[in-house]
């Protein structure tokens, strides 16, 4: 395992890195779960920088990636990624997820982010198996930093016990 990769439980809206994930929709216009947190916890900056990237080039689709400011969070950045709903796991659900975390991960480096935290995309309201969603987003995680030197740190920041669990099995 890549000693870069670090886990937490905890709130994604409380780690002090360069950019922390989000988990959102293709509107980019906030909503429940981890979403709903880093909108209420930034402010509307991050709003705002979410209405300018869809005047200028329409929605987020699935798996891609877009950056604003971190608003009033104690991080610098939030990286919007959009992750795919669970459909039985036959709509291409696996690679657009591992996509999620493979775009998000370019984003920061293409930005000179050295440390960023991740969400456990698509396990909340998008009822991803978490199981099968944690296997995918280390895999594409440690794929990703093998090939890249730029990213310091990746935080999984697990909201719930379950989750926790399954990455700390995971990780070793
Ligand atoms: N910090 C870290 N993780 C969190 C937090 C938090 N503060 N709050 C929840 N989680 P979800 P999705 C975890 O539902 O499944 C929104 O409405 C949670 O335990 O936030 O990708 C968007 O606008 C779960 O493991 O995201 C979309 O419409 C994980 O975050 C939709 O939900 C993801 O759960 C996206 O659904």
């Amino acid at each position: 395992m890549n000693s870069k990769i670090k886990l937490i439980k905890g709130d994604i809206t409380k780690q002090h890195v360069d950019a922390v994930v989000n988990a959102a929709n293709s509107s980019l216009m906030g909503g429940g779960g981890v979403d709903g947190a880093i909108h209420r916890a930034g402010g509307k900056q991050i709003l705002d920088d979410c209405m300018d990237i869809i005047n200028r080039q329409g929605r987020c689709k699935t798996g891609e990636a877009v950056i604003t400011t971190g608003g009033k969070l104690p991080a610098r950045y939030v990286i919007h990624t959009v992750g795919p709903v669970w459909n039985g796991g036959h709509k291409n659900e696996p690679e657009l997820l591992a996509n999620c975390y493979r775009n998000s991960l370019q984003l920061a480096v293409d930005k000179g982010i050295k440390t960023i935290a991740f969400p456990n995309i698509s396990t909340g309201i998008y009822h991803y198996p978490k199981a099968e969603a944690a296997q995918v987003a280390i895999n594409a995680v440690n794929n990703f930093l093998k090939d890249n030197d730029s990213i310091a740190e990746v935080t999984f920041v697990c909201f719930d016990e379950e989750n926790f669990a399954l990455y700390k099995d995971l990780l070793g």
